[in-house]
């Protein structure tokens, strides 16, 4: 007996069929298997031990990969210092309330030390995010890995992310052009489930007798309150600020959505089912998030030819 040729062959389908699975534009989910076999249950013990710290953290791992992702794709790009010669995306005033770079400078040193110039800092982001929602409360899945470093950081390409004063129509078109469908953009909104936003981004709001009908009276009363703290004074976005929860939809229905951009979801026609789904089904919303999340870190630069490499250290390039 034994195993004639034709069950081998079938054998070695199988096998190269399996390792293509969960492949996208060049990601693997296996990429590091052989190189850096520990990456995975190194960045999850260092994300949840740091989130056992700061909770607050989880909502900066997740803003920290969006904005990665969101200017020339998820290259690491948001991780760049600035230099005397340029300006890095992270010092643009959009990216004020970004955090979470020593986690991932402590992350990228113990990787050195297992697997040296291997793991990329733009894969470290995807992971520590994925793993932040998690360690918050969120749904766990798989992520394709084998993303590059790029070498380019400008303040002038976060032009381009969503401003908190977006309509319905504008974010629909924003994210549209990249891609994402209505379904993606309502799912990844609910990234706000995690974090808290700052004043000088919701106050037009709340001045000038806010607008019944768009935000709730004691709600906005309490944002007045807020701000009287000054423009840098910080109002989570849902009740359950530090939990991967559908709180922040029901907040919606409420009209307790903190930015224009969050509450413009109920508002619209084309929005406002999803939200009403989200609001009484946690799981679907869980499972979009992780789709339209999975979709993101996968966002690409549109120069193709753009210089990639693995960075040793995530704050300059090698
Ligand atoms: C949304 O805002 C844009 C300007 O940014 C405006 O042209 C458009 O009419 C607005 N759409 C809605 C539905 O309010
Ligand atoms: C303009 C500005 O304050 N930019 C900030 C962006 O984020 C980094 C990291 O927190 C800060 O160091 C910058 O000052």
């Amino acid at each position: 007996m034994g195993i004639d040729r034709n069950s081998m062959r079938n054998v070695v389908i199988i096998v190269l069929v399996l390792m293509t699975i969960g492949t996208t534009n060049g990601l693997t989910m296996n990429y590091y298997m052989f190189s850096c076999p520990l990456l995975d249950m190194v960045v999850k013990n260092y994300v949840n031990s740091a989130l056992n710290s700061d909770p607050t953290l989880a909502a900066a791992l997740l803003r920290m990969h969006f904005h990665d992702c969101w200017i020339e794709g998820c290259d690491g790009s948001v991780l760049l210092d600035s230099t005397k010669d340029n300006t890095a995306e992270k010092d643009s005033p959009a990216n004020l309330s970004l955090r979470g770079y020593e986690l991932i400078d402590d992350i990228k040193e113990a990787l050195e030390e297992r697997c040296p110039g291997v793991v990329s800092c733009a894969d470290i982001v995807a992971m520590a995010a994925r793993d932040a929602v998690f360690f918050a409360g969120g749904p766990y899945f798989e992520i394709g890995k084998g993303r590059k470093d790029g070498r380019r950081s400008k303040i002038e390409d976060t032009i381009n992310l969503p401003s908190p004063r977006f309509n319905s129509s504008d974010l629909i078109k924003q994210f549209g052009q990249r891609g994402f469908t209505v379904q993606d953009l309502v799912a990844l909104s609910g990234g706000h489930t995690l974090g808290a936003a700052r004043c000088v981004t919701f106050k037009d709001r709340i001045m000038n007798n806010a607008d019944p009908t768009t935000i709730d009276a004691d709600f906005s009363r309490n944002l007045v309150k807020t701000c009287r703290g000054g423009d840098n004074s910080r109002q989570t976005f849902d009740s359950t600020t530090n939990t991967f929860d559908n709180d922040y939809f029901v907040s919606l229905q409420r009209k307790m959505g903190l930015l224009t951009s969050d509450q413009t979801l109920f508002a619209s026609p084309l929005t406002r089912p999803i939200v009403n789904d989200y609001a009484m089904n946690t799981a679907m919303f869980f499972l979009h998030f992780q789709q339209a999340l999975i979709k993101m870190s996968l966002m690409e630069s549109s120069d193709s030819n753009a210089p990639r490499e693995v960075r040793q250290n995530c704050r300059k390039v090698n």
